[in-house]
């Protein structure tokens, strides 16, 4: 499979920080049995990812603009491209030493999306998406799941916890959306929800309170392989409005219909 210039360039960002990442996850586990825990040894893997994505982008393509999940927005002269970057997306996973995490890298062009990397070290799995291109696990082109009627359908979400989230709006939504389907996951990490949507793997996908570090890439995934991702009112506009729904357009309209039922 040939990549372009600009998704080389993302994926070697990624790699590189997903290198990174796998080492400190290592040194994770095995601090997992200790009382204090690994919360700043996770928040320093989390910031030296950032970094490495930061220097190999900004090296590569010295003009774009960054929106970082650590570091915040950094404004770029060429003033068209902005890359969106999650150093390390599944942070909860990653401090309990449960392999489901990613690197997320978007990026946007005069505000659309147009090239996506997402890379889960642990598992060794890189997803690559380009506007008009299509969507690749490793080198195999992705597609979303073919499955029209929710009674079949695996759909993932996010549950809010301590301090996050409205619980109470959280639990209708899962009554609403539980009693619809065949299985509900909850894997903890945004941008790899929607690969595995992208993947074939979940139906569908929806959580609320998110960042646009964490779907920019994810969203490009999905509709490259043929799904459709919007907020929930149906907007395409997506990556602004922290919430998502996701799915191929029937399990996506489904889901919509669905959430929106009252209590
Ligand atoms: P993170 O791992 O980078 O924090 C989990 O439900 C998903 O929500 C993850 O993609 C997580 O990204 C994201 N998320 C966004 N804001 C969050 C927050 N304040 N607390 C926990 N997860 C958050
Ligand atoms: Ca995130």
């Amino acid at each position: 499979m040939a990549r372009s210039a600009i998704i080389n360039v993302m994926v070697q960002a990624a790699m590189k920080a997903g290198r990174s990442l796998a080492r400190d996850f290592g040194e994770v586990q095995n601090l997992q049995v200790s009382m204090k825990g690994p919360g700043d040894y996770v928040s320093a893997a989390d910031r030296r990812a950032e970094q490495i994505v930061h220097q190999e982008l900004s090296r590569a393509r010295p003009g774009y603009g960054f929106l970082m999940e650590e570091s915040g927005a950094i404004d770029g002269e060429d003033g068209q491209h902005r890359f969106l970057v999650d150093p390390l997306d599944g942070t909860t996973n990653f401090l309990h030493g449960i392999p489901i995490f990613a690197v997320s890298i978007g990026l946007e062009r005069q505000g659309q999306l147009v090239a996506a990397v997402i890379f889960n070290p642990a598992m060794d799995e890189l997803y690559t998406a380009e506007r008009g291109g299509g969507a690749f696990l490793n080198d195999r082109r992705l597609r979303v799941a073919a499955r029209k009627n929710l009674s079949d359908c695996v759909i993932a979400t996010g549950i809010p916890h301590l301090g996050r989230g409205d619980h109470g709006q959280a639990l209708v939504e899962l009554r609403n959306v539980m009693g619809d389907v065949s299985g509900i996951r909850r894997a903890g990490s945004a941008a790899l929800d929607l690969a595995w949507v992208a993947a074939g793997r979940y139906d569908g996908f929806w959580e609320h309170g998110l960042s646009p570090w964490d779907i920019a890439a994810g969203v490009l995934l999905v509709r490259e392989a043929g799904g459709f991702a919007t907020d929930q009112k149906g907007d395409h506009e997506v990556v602004d409005k922290r919430d998502i729904v996701a799915g191929n357009e029937a399990v996506h309209k489904a889901l919509l219909k669905a959430l929106a039922r009252p209590a």
